[in-house]
């Protein structure tokens, strides 16, 4: 008797773990590679022009020299899923910086694929979504605007400098997602053919940065369902008597919600109860 009921027991915890296992098995993140500079170096990159660094100052990061043009990549063959970055903005209008997140070739002349470009244009600083193409016609890469969006205005404040990070989503069909600072400011549908444009594009080998003016990126992961970026965010707080400056995490993400899981915990239970008394009829 006591073997029979040690064997309802273990048959019906297995149904029920099996059950909820099937039922809440979250989406399951995949990372392809990621740096985000905290070694101090910048192994496994390869520059392409001019010269970068990583400063432990004010947070290990890649950042290039002041001198002109600089490009550096990380091999990534990522066309679809999260493209998740920090860019430092400086607060000043000549700053400039592109990440090429889905590139093939290695020249201004020759590259090929999408990038998040922050950059002074027409009065404004914004963020715009390029789509680079080679052009066998002008034997060049050009470049096509899929979409853009103003940080800084003309005549309203420029930005404080910081840390935003970005969040570029592409899917099979080619539609981007890109939110700042988890704030959605870019969406496009796929590219229709124009001119000496090719179509979407579905090849990458390289992850491409290119800067000038100490501009900077961080915490670079890429990958598929990845959740939101976790930022190193140095804050400073006054109070009456004294300053303090400390570090803080901020995920910058929802909780899951559990009252969603409510239902199938109420499935799981009801089939578990008709299971038990099934074996006890057995019985
Ligand atoms: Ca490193
Ligand atoms: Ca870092």
């Amino acid at each position: 008797m006591k073997f029979r009921n040690l064997n309802i027991i273990t048959i019906t915890t297995l149904v029920f773990l099996l059950i909820i296992g099937t039922f809440s098995t979250p989406v399951s993140a995949a990372v392809a590679w990621s740096d985000d500079f905290s070694d101090g170096n910048y192994d496994g990159w390869t520059i392409l022009g001019g010269a970068f660094d990583t400063p432990v100052s004010p947070k290990y990061s890649l950042t290039c020299s002041p001198a002109g043009l600089s490009m550096i990549y990380h091999p990534s063959t990522q066309f679809t899923g999260n493209w998740l970055f920090e860019l430092y903005e400086d607060g000043n209008v000549e700053s400039d910086i592109e990440v090429l997140f889905m590139a093939t070739g290695t020249t201004l002349e020759d590259f090929e694929g999408y990038s998040i470009h922050l950059r002074y244009w027409e009065s404004d600083y914004d963020v715009a979504l390029h789509r680079w193409n080679y052009s066998s016609i002008f034997d060049v890469s050009m470049k096509w605007t899929l979409g853009q969006n103003d940080i800084w205005t003309s005549g309203s404040t420029l930005p404080d400098p910081g840390w935003h990070w970005y969040n570029v989503t592409r899917d099979l069909d080619g539609n981007f997602t890109i939110s700042r600072d988890d704030i959605i400011i870019i969406t496009t549908s796929p590219e229709v053919e124009e001119f000496e444009f090719d179509g979407p594009n579905n090849t990458s080998d390289k992850f491409v940065v290119k800067a000038e003016e100490y501009a900077s990126i961080d915490t670079i992961v890429v990958g598929t369902d990845l959740p939101p970026i976790t930022t190193e965010t140095t804050s400073t707080t006054s109070a009456t008597t004294s300053t303090t400056t400390s570090t803080t995490t901020t995920t910058n993400g929802t909780q899951p919600d559990l009252t969603s899981l409510l239902p199938i915990i109420g499935i799981a239970g009801a089939v578990v109860i008709i299971v038990v008394v099934i074996i006890l009829k057995k019985k």
